[in-house]
């Protein structure tokens, strides 16, 4: 059964921190997310996860190192074993993990960036050092139990010049990484900005899925305000194999709690079609 996980940077995101938990337990969703966990009060998070019984799906490496530049290799993998240390303290099982830091703003598409050819000698030592990184990164996560996840971003409506956008690209590290601790987060909102064809992507590399995020374009607000057809989706997704946690990473154009209301309608209908 496909369940909800609510990213409570963007939900919520008017209440205090810890009081974003009660909204996430009052609209009766199991699960939350949210990005870096060094800002947050950890032993008061534990707290209050344990009297409303959520779970902390997906949290994000903390600091944020580039792979893609020389040298960085090592506080990466650094920043994923205590990232790692701190998951685990909070029963989260998922790390998603950027391979640079990432940039906001608008940008060019990827393929605007292997233009000249110094560009594309400097993205495939980048590449080399990703792989290298996250085949290191990945002996931790087998020891610890938890799972990696690889984001492709779109590069021209949000995070200019990050360095994996597309889900081929990110396919393409991580059958060479070869772990079933380092996998894909698809982003249907980036996908959808980067590429397209989201049930075809998202449906072939179902092996390698291992969470997925959504939000409807353009304006990242929830399902049904953009141009996404996420029952279809979502129904495709789970009668391929995909049986975990849906992340609501959207900015609610209704109240997040009426937002809620809808995802959860949208997704008790995409389980009963799929089951
Ligand atoms: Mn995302």
């Amino acid at each position: 059964m496909l369940e909800l996980s609510v990213c409570i940077e963007l939900i919520f995101s008017e209440r205090d921190f810890l009081e974003r938990l009660n909204g996430v337990a009052d609209a009766g969703c199991p699960a939350f997310e949210f990005w870096g966990w060094q800002d947050k009060p950890l032993d008061d998070l534990v707290a209050r996860m344990d009297s409303y019984g959520l779970v902390l799906a997906n949290m994000n490496l903390d600091p944020l190192v580039s792979l893609v530049e020389q040298g960085d290799v090592d506080s990466f993998v650094v920043g994923v074993r205590e990232s790692c240390g701190v998951a685990k303290r909070l029963n989260c099982q998922r790390l998603a993990t950027p391979v640079e830091n990432v940039n906001w703003g608008p940008g060019q598409p990827w393929y605007a960036y292997l233009a000249d050819k110094e560009t594309r000698d400097l993205w495939k030592r980048g590449r080399e050092r990703v792989v290298e990184g996250l085949k290191r990164a990945a002996t931790i996560a087998e020891d610890e139990g938890i799972v990696l996840l690889v984001e492709p971003l779109n590069t021209v409506v949000d995070h200019h010049g990050y360095f994996i956008s597309s889900s081929q690209q990110a396919v393409d590290i991580l059958r060479e990484v070869d772990s079933l601790n380092v996998k894909m987060l698809f982003d249907a909102y980036h996908q959808q900005i980067t590429e397209g064809n989201l049930i075809a992507n998202l449906t072939e590399n179902i092996d390698l899925v291992g969470h997925i995020h959504i939000a409807d374009v353009p304006g990242r607000h929830e399902p049904g305000t953009g141009e996404i057809n996420f029952f279809n989706l979502l129904t495709a997704a789970k009668q391929a194999g995909y049986d975990g946690y849906v992340g609501l990473e959207y900015v609610p154009r209704a109240g997040p709690m009426d937002s809620l209301v809808v995802v959860q309608e949208l997704l008790d209908a995409v389980n009963r079609e799929a089951d």
